[in-house]
């Protein structure tokens, strides 16, 4: 356990990756050790807020549903970030920071979020920054490239997912790649280790094998 500015927390890392890059798999891979909490990413929260399919929404009209969306979603990964655990290491799908740098920059780049539901998205974010226990000690990127992560969700064939083009995954990825590869655009919240997650499911667990030792630092 390491002591923040709001008590003791768990060794905390955050898994990121464009869209399809495989942060279940991974995460899936660490449910084997007891000392792990595993948080996987609250995605059926957004299919079913009091029944209504948030996630769905966004995709079939993103200019009227990305505020409402993008709220609730980094309502659900505060809720990650602050749940309490008795494990000494915490490993995280995503995390408020993803969904601020790269989505809600992305809705706003391309115009999809006003700049008034911007900015309250980013005082929400700023707030809890300054006041909850969010810090992190690794970012795991699984790096990947867009054609790739393209197939593969053509491949899982996720309803919502229908309206997504290889061009929005190819923005995510360049936003994904200036925050931790070439750490340009936005402050990088711990330091961060890079895989390569294009690799084919069979020969991605030697991948994993090499960040273990990062990640299980305070079990024992
Ligand atoms: N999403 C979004 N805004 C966020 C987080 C996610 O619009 N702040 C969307 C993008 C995807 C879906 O939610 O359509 C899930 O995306 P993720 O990349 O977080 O999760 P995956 O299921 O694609 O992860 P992986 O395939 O890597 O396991």
């Amino acid at each position: 356990m390491s002591v923040t500015k709001n008590g003791p927390r768990p060794f905390t890392v955050i898994v990121e990756g464009n869209i399809g890059s495989g942060k279940t798999t991974f995460l899936n891979h660490f449910n084997q050790y007891e000392d792990v909490c595993v948080l996987a990413e609250p995605i059926e929260m957004w299919r079913n807020c009091q029944g209504h399919n948030l996630l769905g929404l966004m995709y079939q009209d993103i200019k009227k549903w990305s505020f409402t969306f993008q709220s609730y979603v980094q309502l659900t990964m505060l809720q990650h970030h602050t749940k309490q655990t008795s494990c000494p290491v915490k490993l995280m799908e995503r995390s408020i920071y993803s969904a601020r740098y790269c989505f809600v920059e992305k809705m706003k780049q391309d115009g999809l979020l006003p700049e008034a539901s911007a900015a309250v998205i980013e005082k929400h974010f700023d707030w809890i920054q300054d006041y909850a226990n969010v810090d992190v000690d690794l970012v795991v990127y699984l790096r990947t490239t867009p054609e790739v992560v393209y197939d593969r969700m053509m491949e899982r064939n996720r309803q919502e997912e229908k309206a997504v083009s290889l061009d929005y995954l190819k923005a995510l990825h360049q936003i994904h790649e200036d925050w931790l590869y070439h750490k340009t655009l936005f402050k990088v919240p711990a330091p961060v280790i890079v895989l390569d997650a294009d690799l084919d499911k069979s020969l991605i667990r030697e991948e994993y094998l090499k960040c273990e030792p990062h990640i299980l630092v305070s079990t024992k």
